[in-house]
Formats: structure tokens, C-alpha cells, sequence
């Protein structure tokens, strides 16, 4: 199995640490398959990178010949090759097919709105803002609920822990999370684990490279 994930040869200072590549990084580090990363112009995307991501983002996974866009598609394929990310029994597969739909689908559906208008410097009394604000208050209290009573979502740390810590990390960036000391104790806990400060510390060298060769 040769994997490469590919994301972009340089992005501005405010995205790193955040590109969604690192999910998969992550993912990778914990579940200890080898693989390579490989690039695409964060500028100039040509046919080739929608060829391989139609919406012209990034990550994308190849895999052997499979070719695997949507970082939670990726997270799903790397889950179901590797027992530390996703226990084998039908029970836990469910929980975590559902909490990894969850993170994305239900979380980070109101987190990106919201980081849309944070990262807009918004003023705060815009009613769209207020509305966007009001909805991730309300799924803020959801997950909240959900970690006051656990350490990881299904039990055991698994791909839907990266997932969900990582689309709640964002918040916390801004001090966002602070109203939410359980999610909050869940994002310094995921973050404290060895794969994802690799996983980090990764992605901030790709960038300072890019840095590098182009002065
Ligand atoms: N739903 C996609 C979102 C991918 C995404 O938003 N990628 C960002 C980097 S983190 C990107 O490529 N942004 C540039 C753009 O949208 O033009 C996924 O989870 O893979």
C-alpha cells in the first residue's frame, strides 16, 4: 500500500497548523502507516487538481490507484485499515462512522459559517453574524453535553476524536471554546497526543519550507 496525501506547496501565515491535510496526517501517525506528502499550487490550480479534488481544495489521498477526496472519505479509508483508529466490531464501527459524520456534518457545518464572519472582522452587531452565532452556541451545548461525560466519543480515542477535536480546535484558536470547559479539556487532550503534535510540527515545516525556496 504506497499512500500520498497531497495539499498545497505554500499557504498564507493565518491557515497553518489548520489545513485539513493535518487530519490526515494524523490519522496516519497514529494508525503508523508510512507515507509521503506531495504538493499542488496553492495559486495556480489547473486541471490536474481538480482532476483529483473537483472543488479544488485539498487534502486528497491516493492510495495505491485509488484516489480518495473529502478529508473525512480519507479518514473513513485510513479507519477501516487500521484497528487503532477504528475498533473492529460492528458496535464501535457504527459509533464511529456516526461521530465522524457528526464532527463534519453537524459540527463543522457551524463552525465554518462562523469562521467565515470571525475571520471577516464582522461587526457584532450584524444579524447574520448573530444568527451563525446563535445555531454554533446551540451545537456548542450539544457536544458539550456529550464530552462533560466522556474522555473520547465512543470510548476508546478513535478517527472520529480527530475529526471532531480537530473542527473544535478552530474555536479555540479564537478563545472561543472558553464557555465549553469540557470540549475545551477534550481539544488540550487530543492535541496533547504525540501523533497530532507530529502531525503539527509536519505541516508548520512543509509551509516554512515553501517559505524558504521562495526567497
Ligand atoms: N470538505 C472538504 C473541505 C476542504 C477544504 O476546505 N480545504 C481547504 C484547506 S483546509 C481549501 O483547500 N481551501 C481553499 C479553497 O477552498 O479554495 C474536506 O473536508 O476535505
Amino acid at each position: 500500500m504506497t499512500l500520498t496525501l497531497t495539499t498545497y506547496d505554500w499557504v498564507p501565515d493565518w491557515p497553518r497548523g489548520y489545513v485539513r491535510d493535518l487530519r490526515i496526517r494524523w490519522a496516519l501517525e497514529e494508525a503508523g502507516l508510512p507515507y509521503t506528502v506531495a504538493t499542488t499550487p496553492f495559486h495556480d490550480r489547473g486541471p490536474g487538481h481538480y482532476a483529483s479534488q473537483p472543488f479544488g481544495q485539498v487534502p486528497w489521498l491516493t492510495d495505491g490507484d485509488l484516489t480518495i477526496f473529502e478529508s473525512g472519505a480519507i479518514l473513513l479509508h485510513l479507519a477501516e485499515r487500521s484497528p487503532t483508529l477504528m475498533p473492529a466490531t460492528p458496535k464501535a464501527r457504527a459509533e464511529v462512522t456516526t461521530w465522524l459524520f457528526a464532527a463534519l456534518n453537524s459540527m463543522e457545518l457551524a463552525t465554518v459559517p462562523w469562521s467565515i464572519f470571525k475571520f471577516m472582522d464582522q461587526p457584532p452587531d450584524n444579524p447574520i453574524v448573530g444568527f451563525f452565532e446563535k445555531w454554533l452556541a446551540s451545537r456548542l451545548q450539544n457536544i458539550e453535553a456529550v464530552l462533560e461525560k466522556t474522555d473520547w466519543l465512543i470510548g476508546p480515542f478513535t478517527v472520529a476524536d480527530i475529526a471532531m477535536s480537530d473542527v473544535l480546535r478552530l474555536m479555540d484558536r479564537t478563545g472561543d471554546l472558553a464557555p465549553c470547559p469540557a470540549a475545551r479539556d477534550y481539544v488540550l487532550r487530543a492535541t496533547a497526543r504525540p501523533a497530532f503534535q507530529k502531525a503539527h510540527a509536519d505541516q508548520i515545516a512543509h509551509f516554512a519550507a515553501a517559505d524558504a525556496a521562495r526567497v
